[in-house]
Protein backbone atom coordinates (compact mmCIF):
# COMPACT_ATOMS: atom_id res chain seq x y z
CA UNK A 1 0.00 0.00 0.00
CA UNK A 2 1.34 3.62 -0.88
CA UNK A 3 1.08 5.03 2.67
CA UNK A 4 2.01 8.28 0.78
CA UNK A 5 -1.26 8.12 -1.02
CA UNK A 6 -3.60 7.44 1.52
CA UNK A 7 -6.01 9.59 2.73
CA UNK A 8 -6.06 11.46 -0.35
CA UNK A 9 -9.50 13.58 -1.11
CA UNK A 10 -11.88 12.58 -3.73
CA UNK A 11 -14.95 13.69 -3.22
CA UNK A 12 -15.07 16.66 -1.62
CA UNK A 13 -18.04 19.31 -0.45
CA UNK A 14 -17.25 22.93 0.76
CA UNK A 15 -19.80 24.85 3.09
CA UNK A 16 -19.43 28.67 4.42
CA UNK A 17 -21.46 29.85 7.80
CA UNK A 18 -20.69 32.79 9.34
CA UNK A 19 -21.73 31.24 13.28
CA UNK A 20 -20.77 27.45 12.35
CA UNK A 21 -24.43 26.60 12.95
CA UNK A 22 -26.01 27.22 9.83
CA UNK A 23 -24.03 26.60 6.77
CA UNK A 24 -26.98 26.00 4.22
CA UNK A 25 -25.96 24.44 0.47
CA UNK A 26 -22.54 23.77 -0.18
CA UNK A 27 -20.91 26.39 -2.23
CA UNK A 28 -18.95 24.23 -3.77
CA UNK A 29 -18.83 20.08 -4.80
CA UNK A 30 -16.62 17.91 -6.64
CA UNK A 31 -14.10 15.50 -7.01
CA UNK A 32 -10.23 15.62 -7.14
CA UNK A 33 -8.02 13.05 -9.23
CA UNK A 34 -5.79 10.64 -7.25
CA UNK A 35 -2.23 12.21 -7.52
CA UNK A 36 -0.19 14.79 -5.48
CA UNK A 37 -0.64 17.87 -7.00
CA UNK A 38 -2.18 21.18 -5.35
CA UNK A 39 -6.20 21.02 -5.86
CA UNK A 40 -8.00 24.29 -6.05
CA UNK A 41 -11.54 24.76 -6.23
CA UNK A 42 -12.93 28.28 -6.50
CA UNK A 43 -16.55 29.29 -5.98
CA UNK A 44 -18.91 32.63 -5.50
CA UNK A 45 -17.41 35.39 -3.34
CA UNK A 46 -19.11 34.98 -0.24
CA UNK A 47 -18.54 36.79 2.76
CA UNK A 48 -18.19 34.02 5.93
CA UNK A 49 -16.48 33.48 8.89
CA UNK A 50 -16.08 29.63 8.84
CA UNK A 51 -15.09 27.55 6.07
CA UNK A 52 -15.75 23.55 6.24
CA UNK A 53 -14.04 21.23 4.17
CA UNK A 54 -15.84 17.84 3.98
CA UNK A 55 -13.97 14.91 2.36
CA UNK A 56 -16.74 12.25 0.90
CA UNK A 57 -14.56 9.47 -0.70
CA UNK A 58 -10.93 8.64 -0.49
CA UNK A 59 -9.46 9.39 -3.75
CA UNK A 60 -7.99 6.01 -4.62
CA UNK A 61 -10.87 4.33 -2.67
CA UNK A 62 -7.95 2.87 -0.70
CA UNK A 63 -9.32 3.05 2.90
CA UNK A 64 -11.74 5.08 5.04
CA UNK A 65 -8.72 7.95 5.29
CA UNK A 66 -8.51 11.88 4.85
CA UNK A 67 -5.69 13.50 5.10
CA UNK A 68 -3.97 16.83 4.14
CA UNK A 69 -0.44 18.73 4.38
CA UNK A 70 -2.22 22.26 3.68
CA UNK A 71 -5.37 23.92 3.45
CA UNK A 72 -5.86 27.68 2.22
CA UNK A 73 -8.60 30.37 1.47
CA UNK A 74 -8.42 32.33 -1.05
CA UNK A 75 -9.48 35.95 -0.34
CA UNK A 76 -10.54 38.64 -2.65
CA UNK A 77 -10.09 42.32 -0.93
CA UNK A 78 -11.00 44.25 -3.88
CA UNK A 79 -12.01 48.18 -3.41
CA UNK A 80 -12.92 49.29 -0.03
CA UNK A 81 -16.67 50.19 -0.55
CA UNK A 82 -17.85 53.44 0.99
CA UNK A 83 -20.20 52.71 3.94
CA UNK A 84 -23.84 53.03 2.95
CA UNK A 85 -25.86 56.14 3.23
CA UNK A 86 -27.43 57.53 5.97
CA UNK A 87 -30.81 57.01 6.04
CA UNK A 88 -33.38 59.90 4.91
CA UNK A 89 -34.84 62.23 8.30
CA UNK A 90 -37.93 60.90 9.20
CA UNK A 91 -40.25 61.14 11.97
CA UNK A 92 -37.91 59.42 15.29
CA UNK A 93 -39.78 57.03 17.16
CA UNK A 94 -40.92 58.04 20.16
CA UNK A 95 -40.76 55.25 22.44
CA UNK A 96 -39.49 56.08 26.22
CA UNK A 97 -39.83 60.22 25.45
CA UNK A 98 -41.42 61.74 28.49
CA UNK A 99 -42.60 65.75 27.93
CA UNK A 100 -43.13 68.82 30.24
CA UNK A 101 -45.24 71.79 29.48
CA UNK A 102 -45.24 74.98 30.77
CA UNK A 103 -49.06 74.62 32.29
CA UNK A 104 -51.92 72.07 31.09
CA UNK A 105 -55.35 71.67 31.37
CA UNK A 106 -56.21 68.48 34.49
CA UNK A 107 -59.17 70.37 36.09
CA UNK A 108 -61.81 70.50 33.44
CA UNK A 109 -60.87 68.13 30.80
CA UNK A 110 -57.61 65.77 30.61
CA UNK A 111 -55.21 68.21 29.02
CA UNK A 112 -52.25 66.47 29.82
CA UNK A 113 -48.93 67.27 27.65
CA UNK A 114 -48.32 63.40 27.56
CA UNK A 115 -51.34 63.51 25.15
CA UNK A 116 -48.68 65.02 22.32
CA UNK A 117 -47.01 61.35 22.84
CA UNK A 118 -50.31 58.80 22.51
CA UNK A 119 -50.64 58.53 18.68
CA UNK A 120 -54.30 60.07 19.14
CA UNK A 121 -55.29 63.33 17.37
CA UNK A 122 -58.54 63.28 19.59
CA UNK A 123 -56.41 63.38 23.30
CA UNK A 124 -54.79 66.68 23.02
CA UNK A 125 -52.35 68.67 25.26
CA UNK A 126 -54.59 72.43 26.44
CA UNK A 127 -53.09 74.87 28.32
CA UNK A 128 -54.48 75.59 32.26
CA UNK A 129 -58.11 77.60 31.91
CA UNK A 130 -59.36 76.85 35.13
CA UNK A 131 -59.69 77.34 37.82
CA UNK A 132 -57.22 80.67 36.66
CA UNK A 133 -56.24 81.34 32.80
CA UNK A 134 -52.48 81.21 32.41
CA UNK A 135 -51.90 83.32 29.52
CA UNK A 136 -49.41 82.76 26.29
CA UNK A 137 -46.99 81.84 25.83
CA UNK A 138 -47.08 78.28 26.22
CA UNK A 139 -44.00 75.57 25.98
CA UNK A 140 -43.58 72.66 25.76
CA UNK A 141 -40.64 70.47 25.95
CA UNK A 142 -39.47 66.82 24.72
CA UNK A 143 -37.02 64.69 25.93
CA UNK A 144 -35.82 62.15 23.46
CA UNK A 145 -33.84 60.46 26.56
CA UNK A 146 -31.14 60.11 23.72
CA UNK A 147 -28.98 62.53 21.41
CA UNK A 148 -30.22 62.83 18.21
CA UNK A 149 -29.86 64.37 14.88
CA UNK A 150 -32.52 66.45 14.95
CA UNK A 151 -33.91 68.33 11.62
CA UNK A 152 -37.79 69.83 12.18
CA UNK A 153 -40.93 68.82 13.68
CA UNK A 154 -44.33 67.99 12.62
CA UNK A 155 -47.20 70.12 14.28
CA UNK A 156 -50.91 68.59 14.41
CA UNK A 157 -53.38 70.27 15.69
CA UNK A 158 -56.69 69.37 17.79
CA UNK A 159 -58.96 67.45 15.49
CA UNK A 160 -62.74 68.67 15.49
CA UNK A 161 -65.00 71.29 15.24
CA UNK A 162 -63.09 73.18 18.00
CA UNK A 163 -59.32 74.88 17.08
CA UNK A 164 -59.26 76.66 20.28
CA UNK A 165 -55.32 76.95 21.27
CA UNK A 166 -54.39 76.30 17.63
CA UNK A 167 -50.85 77.40 17.78
CA UNK A 168 -50.41 80.75 15.48
CA UNK A 169 -46.76 82.32 16.35
CA UNK A 170 -44.34 79.82 16.93
CA UNK A 171 -40.37 79.22 17.78
CA UNK A 172 -38.53 75.89 18.21
CA UNK A 173 -35.25 75.86 20.16
CA UNK A 174 -33.16 72.95 20.94
CA UNK A 175 -30.81 71.74 23.83
CA UNK A 176 -28.61 69.07 25.30
CA UNK A 177 -29.01 69.22 28.77
CA UNK A 178 -32.68 70.38 29.33
CA UNK A 179 -31.44 74.39 30.97
CA UNK A 180 -29.59 76.27 28.24
CA UNK A 181 -31.36 76.57 25.15
CA UNK A 182 -30.22 77.14 21.32
CA UNK A 183 -31.39 80.23 19.58
CA UNK A 184 -34.37 79.77 17.36
CA UNK A 185 -33.66 76.93 14.75
CA UNK A 186 -37.30 78.16 13.47
CA UNK A 187 -40.21 80.48 14.04
CA UNK A 188 -43.16 81.34 12.31
CA UNK A 189 -46.49 81.61 12.13
CA UNK A 190 -49.30 79.23 11.24
CA UNK A 191 -52.23 79.38 9.42
CA UNK A 192 -55.41 78.56 11.46
CA UNK A 193 -56.41 75.07 10.29
CA UNK A 194 -56.30 71.92 11.79
CA UNK A 195 -53.95 70.35 9.05
CA UNK A 196 -50.42 69.53 10.27
CA UNK A 197 -47.73 71.47 9.75
CA UNK A 198 -44.38 70.72 9.27
CA UNK A 199 -41.09 72.60 9.83
CA UNK A 200 -37.61 71.97 8.99
CA UNK A 201 -33.76 73.23 9.66
CA UNK A 202 -30.31 73.13 9.34
CA UNK A 203 -29.58 69.26 11.17
CA UNK A 204 -28.62 69.73 14.74
CA UNK A 205 -27.47 67.12 17.72
CA UNK A 206 -30.27 67.63 20.65
CA UNK A 207 -31.88 65.51 23.26
CA UNK A 208 -34.50 68.31 23.86
CA UNK A 209 -37.02 69.99 21.85
CA UNK A 210 -38.73 72.66 23.29
CA UNK A 211 -41.84 74.46 21.13
CA UNK A 212 -43.22 78.04 22.31
CA UNK A 213 -46.52 79.35 20.80
CA UNK A 214 -46.81 83.07 21.62
CA UNK A 215 -49.99 83.51 19.96
CA UNK A 216 -53.33 81.65 19.09
CA UNK A 217 -54.30 81.01 15.61
CA UNK A 218 -57.27 82.62 15.62
CA UNK A 219 -57.08 84.97 18.40
CA UNK A 220 -59.60 83.19 20.05
CA UNK A 221 -57.96 82.97 23.67
CA UNK A 222 -54.75 82.75 25.32
CA UNK A 223 -54.85 79.23 24.91
CA UNK A 224 -52.52 76.38 23.30
CA UNK A 225 -53.24 72.70 22.62
CA UNK A 226 -51.92 70.25 20.05
CA UNK A 227 -52.83 67.04 19.11
CA UNK A 228 -49.03 65.52 18.34
CA UNK A 229 -45.65 66.24 18.15
CA UNK A 230 -43.15 64.51 16.29
CA UNK A 231 -39.72 65.06 15.74
CA UNK A 232 -37.95 64.86 12.36
CA UNK A 233 -34.15 63.84 12.30
CA UNK A 234 -32.07 60.61 12.49
CA UNK A 235 -31.62 58.00 15.53
CA UNK A 236 -27.77 58.52 16.64
CA UNK A 237 -28.49 55.99 19.44
CA UNK A 238 -31.78 53.77 20.65
CA UNK A 239 -33.27 55.79 23.88
CA UNK A 240 -32.87 53.97 27.51
CA UNK A 241 -36.08 52.72 28.93
CA UNK A 242 -38.85 54.86 30.01
CA UNK A 243 -38.34 56.56 33.48
CA UNK A 244 -40.41 55.03 35.97
CA UNK A 245 -43.86 56.53 35.65
CA UNK A 246 -44.18 59.14 38.22
CA UNK A 247 -44.15 63.16 37.46
CA UNK A 248 -40.78 64.56 37.66
CA UNK A 249 -39.88 68.21 37.47
CA UNK A 250 -37.86 68.78 33.95
CA UNK A 251 -35.37 72.02 34.25
CA UNK A 252 -36.05 75.17 32.79
CA UNK A 253 -40.18 74.81 33.04
CA UNK A 254 -42.90 76.22 35.04
CA UNK A 255 -44.65 72.53 35.80
CA UNK A 256 -43.63 69.66 34.91
CA UNK A 257 -46.37 66.48 34.10
CA UNK A 258 -45.90 63.28 34.27
CA UNK A 259 -47.48 61.22 30.98
CA UNK A 260 -49.36 58.49 33.49
CA UNK A 261 -51.92 61.23 34.30
CA UNK A 262 -54.72 59.46 34.68
CA UNK A 263 -57.32 59.89 31.42
CA UNK A 264 -60.66 60.68 31.42
CA UNK A 265 -63.14 61.64 28.88
CA UNK A 266 -62.54 65.52 27.83
CA UNK A 267 -65.38 67.76 29.44
CA UNK A 268 -66.02 70.99 27.10
CA UNK A 269 -66.93 73.82 29.25
CA UNK A 270 -68.86 76.82 27.95
CA UNK A 271 -65.79 79.29 28.33
CA UNK A 272 -63.87 76.58 25.86
CA UNK A 273 -65.62 74.62 23.18
CA1 LIG B 1 -52.52 62.94 21.05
Amino acid sequence: MDRVSNGRIGRFEIHASSDGANRGAAVATGTWADNSLEKTSGFTLVATRLVRLTAITEAGNRGPWTGAAELNLVAETGTPQPPPPAPAPAALTRTGWTVAASDQETTREDGSAANVLDGSLTMIWHSQYSPTLVPLPHSIILDMRATNEVSGFTYAPRSGTSRNGTIGQYAIAVSSGGTTWSAPLASGTWADTSQAKAVTFPAVQARYIRLIATTEAGNRGQWTSMAELNVIGRSLSAPPPAPTPRGRREPGVRRSVSRWFPRWRPFCPATNC
